[in-house]
């Protein structure tokens, strides 16, 4: 199994378990879920459902990353995640919440009002939020990309795509040892579908075991991606059960976290392709 046990807001999270990590985009743009939980009340409300359908993490984003997507003002991304990372620390939540942002002063303020985890697309490329994780102690999620969503179309051009996602990761967790931020604190992702083509992204989902290597736990978000759409020819909003494959594909291959918006649906086959890669057989051996 993939890396060690890691500390997410005072709860352990030790492979070989496999955790979800429910999805909350508060942004008008997101591709699949965008303009639904703007409203605080609506966020709230979203974020206790994924809570009760068995989500072990929150994560809550207030930028868009999908391809292209406009910049958003550091106020507005303020004034979309702060109120409902405030509401779900007054009514005392009980699943720890992620910040998904690549902005230092965004995650300040997150973790300022409760949230325990930092999960950045830009792999902690702006050595300010380096600062910032390391400054605070919390667990990080480094993603991995190139360039920025608005150009990172043109960059996906590899020779080995898992070799050099592989060797990137493996530079972004030096950067971020030597920004103060404690190796154990640190969870690596593939990122599915930045900087990557559809069949790019199929590649790393099907050869995720090779990242076993790196020593971290794996983080996958397949949920509703493009290249299911361009496998299934099934748009963002019909794409649950291609999702599920690409569950069960990420944790044979060693995943320890899935990012997904279905988190019911995905618990339960996460647990069921726990249990085959519990089995013994050939299934998430690199
Ligand atoms: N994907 C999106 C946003 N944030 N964070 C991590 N760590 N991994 C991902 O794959 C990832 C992410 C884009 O998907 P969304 O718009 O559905 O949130």
């Amino acid at each position: 199994m993939t890396g060690q046990a890691i500390r997410i807001g005072g709860r352990e999270f030790a492979p070989p378990g496999v955790f979800i990590v429910g999805v909350l985009n508060v942004t008008p743009d997101s591709f699949s879920d965008g303009g639904r939980y703007l409203e605080p009340d609506a966020g709230v409300e979203h974020a206790l459902r994924l809570a009760a359908e068995g989500a072990d993490v929150i994560d809550v984003g207030g930028e868009s990353t999908r391809p292209g997507a406009p910049e958003v003002p550091v106020e507005e991304e303020l004034r979309r995640v702060l109120p409902i990372l405030e509401r779900l620390a007054r009514a005392g939540f009980p699943v720890p919440i992620s910040i998904d942002t690549s902005r230092a002063s965004v995650a300040r303020a997150a973790l300022d009002t409760g949230a325990a985890m930092v999960n950045d697309v830009r792999g902690l490329a702006d050595p300010e939020l380096a600062a910032v994780v390391a400054g605070a102690g919390v667990p990080v999620v480094l993603m991995h990309m190139r360039g920025t969503p608005r150009d990172m179309r043109e960059r996906a051009v590899y020779g080995d795509v898992v070799a050099e996602v592989r060797t990137e990761l493996g530079e972004a967790m030096a950067c971020a040892i030597r920004a103060g931020v404690r190796e154990d604190r640190i969870v690596l992702d593939p990122g599915i579908g930045f900087a990557k083509t559809a069949e790019q992204s199929v590649t790393v989902l099907a050869r995720l075991s090779e990242l076993a290597g790196l020593g971290r736990p794996i983080l996958v978000g397949p949920s509703r991606k493009s290249f299911i759409g361009a496998i299934t020819g099934a748009p963002a909003e019909e794409r649950l059960a291609g999702t599920l494959a690409a569950v069960t594909a990420a944790v044979l291959g060693g995943a320890t976290f899935v990012r997904v918006h279905d988190v019911g649906a995905a618990r339960q086959a996460a647990r069921v392709a726990t249990a085959l890669r519990a089995s013994g057989g050939s299934a998430g051996k690199p």
